[in-house]
């Protein structure tokens, strides 16, 4: 039974010829997808750039994709997609399994019965008319202790092609899944883009995703949020290991050290940014080298040396277009040069190339903006949509680290949680050990962005950064790192950022972006022992005198204020901790009560 429909094909109306597999379990859910959908043709996706071209040409004709200018943006393509399908909808976004209590209280749970039966009634005979592409795909390197195969069946040609760039797409997938290999099995059919009908379902005790009536990024790319973070943190939790919503940097020092740092921010929040960070010019001219192991998931393990090593799944960079510029993030903006799809952004038509807000200033005189329309700079709506994206290939991004494909992953020196906080936390503090590491983590609150449908500017509770990307109960989910803890012989120090503060006119008070190097260089001593720091009510704080200042216009009472540690904010703080946790019951682990009660006793005092 899948998709509450009984199986009985007629084979010969399925094309199983061009399958390039053996492996009956890929065969018998096509077929099951295949029954159910009832597409016209099934189209086995091998990963080859003639079969790609192929898709891009036909999508070009039926109006799928635009072509943009190949002599300035070569192999770039453009997607708009239906006004109300633009961001993650986290309230029609399911966890599946048995039973309720396991989803928890932060996530929306479904039986999955109910969910099988649903989707299936809403997809039943939705592919007619149209093809039903298989995608096998690997997130991670084939081959990597760390990596897992899904196979996506999808109707849309942008699925296909977003995937090919966000994933490791090819028959090397199913010669590493042999005959009788287990993989994700995720079900996407766009249906008729009907938000009313939308639903993105996860049964993590089925290793099963489907997702209908959407054609936007986050809910039909499965391998991203969808596999990688939802139904990899349920595997995490049973095999011992995390799939945590992160950014993995390198930096190399002077002396040609190499340290590696994952930061966990929520969506829009700066991961991309940090990933590829250029360090400020005397941080250059010393030798200082940020590098791009990822820009959005890890996966992390234990290593034989007993520290924590870090892989990113992915293949591209699906990320936010809107502030993206020569200064902000040249690095990502050099990614998104060729073989990129752009979605929802504006066109410029004078060259057939893109725009987005932030992206030049002044903005060009005349547009047509990601709904379609002509648009000039006093139409006073933006020309890109706030959540509008590049899917960009990762080997284009002049700041790749050679690890990028290593099939061990980087060992990890420091883990860096952040929010979009305007007030109360400062700008960098260190947790005190791994347990109160975790603490820090779990109490994460952050402003909403347009990443997700809903209002923006929202300040809500988003642990982890793993809010709307957890697969089961969110204190069982802390209980896992806390266990972890104890496995990690060397672990990582565990820190705090906020490049976010804002004064009385809700103006920034750090430059943030490659400034942020000055953060992360304290931060990297602070885990070599090579630099002291204060110790306060929730942390360790940097002494302002060792946040390095040089090449930059910046005063030091305004870096004491963004360092500063209020108390009072602080209890207020505890307090609301207090009643955000009270939902996870006993499920909350005794650890995290604990650094809650050393919190208020230290605002107290
Ligand atoms: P997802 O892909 O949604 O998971 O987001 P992300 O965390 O990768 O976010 P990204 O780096 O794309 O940043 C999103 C927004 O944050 C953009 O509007 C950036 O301009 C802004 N931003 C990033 N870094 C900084 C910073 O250091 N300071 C300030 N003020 N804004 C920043
Ligand atoms: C996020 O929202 O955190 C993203 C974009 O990275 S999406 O893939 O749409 O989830
Ligand atoms: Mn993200």
């Amino acid at each position: 039974m899948y998709l509450g429909v009984k199986w009985s094909p007629p084979k010969e109306e399925v094309n199983f010829i061009m399958a390039f597999t053996n492996n009956r379990k890929v065969l018998d859910f096509v077929e099951k997808s295949a029954q159910l959908a009832m597409p016209d043709k099934i189209v086995w996706i091998d990963g080859s750039e003639a079969q790609l071209a192929a898709l891009r040409e036909e999508a070009v004709k039926t109006g799928e994709m635009i072509e943009l200018n190949q002599e300035k943006l070569p192999g770039c393509y453009y997607h708009r997609t239906a006004k109300n399908d633009v961001a993650r909808v986290e309230d029609r976004t399911f966890i599946c399994c048995k039973k309720e209590e396991d989803a928890g209280p932060i996530n929306y749970w479904m039986d999955p019965e109910k969910a099988y039966k649903l989707c299936g009634e809403i997809a039943r005979g939705k592919m007619k008319g149209r093809t039903m592409y298989v995608i096998p795909y690997s997130m991670g390197v084939v081959g990597s202790p760390f990596s897992k195969i899904g196979v996506e069946v999808t109707d849309s040609i942008y699925v296909v092609l977003n995937m090919a760039i966000m994933t490791r797409v090819g028959l090397d997938c199913y010669a590493a899944l042999g005959e009788d290999g287990d993989f994700i099995k995720g079900f996407h059919c766009k249906c008729d883009v009907d938000p009313e009908k939308r639903y993105i379902m996860h049964f993590p005790e089925d290793d099963t995703i489907i997702s209908v009536n959407s054609a936007y990024g986050g809910n039909v790319l499965l391998g991203k949020k969808c596999f990688a973070l939802r139904i990899a943190s349920y595997l995490g939790k049973q095999e011992g290991w995390m799939a945590e919503h992160m950014l993995i940097l390198g930096v190399t020092f002077p002396n040609g050290e190499k340290h590696y740092v994952a930061a966990a921010f929520p969506s829009a929040c700066g991961k991309t940014n940090l990933a590829m960070l250029i360090p400020p010019k005397h941080y250059l001219e010393k030798g200082y080298k940020v590098e791009t192991v990822g820009d959005d998931i890890a996966w992390i393990r234990v290593g034989k040396d007993g520290r924590l090593w870090a892989v990113n799944p992915e293949n591209g960079f699906f990320g936010v277009a809107p502030g993206t510029n020569e200064k902000s993030n040249p690095n990502a903006l050099a990614a998104t040069k060729r073989g990129t799809i752009f979605t929802n952004v504006a066109i410029n038509p004078e060259d057939n190339t893109v725009w987005w807000e932030g992206l030049t200033k002044p903005a060009p005189a005349k547009l047509i903006d990601w709904l379609g329309n002509p648009w000039t700079p006093e139409s006073g709506v933006k020309a890109a949509h706030p959540n509008s994206r590049f899917t960009a290939p990762a080997v284009n991004c002049p700041c790749l680290s050679p690890e990028f494909d290593s099939k061990e992953g980087v060992p990890l020196d420091a883990i860096i949680f952040g929010g979009r906080r305007a007030s109360t936390t400062p700008l960098v503090y260190q947790s005190r050990d791994w347990d109160h590491g975790v603490f820090v983590g779990s109490i994460m609150s952050s402003e909403t962005t347009a990443a997700a449908t809903g209002a923006v500017g929202v300040l809500r509770h988003d642990p982890m950064a793993m809010k709307p990307f957890c697969g089961y109960h969110m204190a069982d989910y802390f209980g896992h790192w806390i266990e972890m803890g104890k496995k990690i012989e060397n672990p990582p120090k565990i820190f705090n950022v906020n490049w976010f503060r804002q004064d009385e006119n809700g103006e920034f008070l750090w430059p943030g972006f490659g400034d942020n190097m000055r953060v992360l260089e304290w931060i990297l001593k602070r885990c070599a022992g090579t630099v002291d720091a204060q110790e306060t009510a929730i942390g360790y704080v940097p002494y302002a005198k060792d946040i390095d200042l040089e090449g930059l216009d910046y005063s030091k009472e305004t870096l004491e204020r963004i360092l500063y540690v209020d108390k009072a904010r602080w209890a207020a703080e505890a307090e609301e901790i207090e009643g955000y946790y009270e939902q996870f019951g006993d499920r909350l682990p005794k650890e995290l009560r604990a650094s809650l009660e050393t919190l208020k006793k230290n605002c107290a005092n």
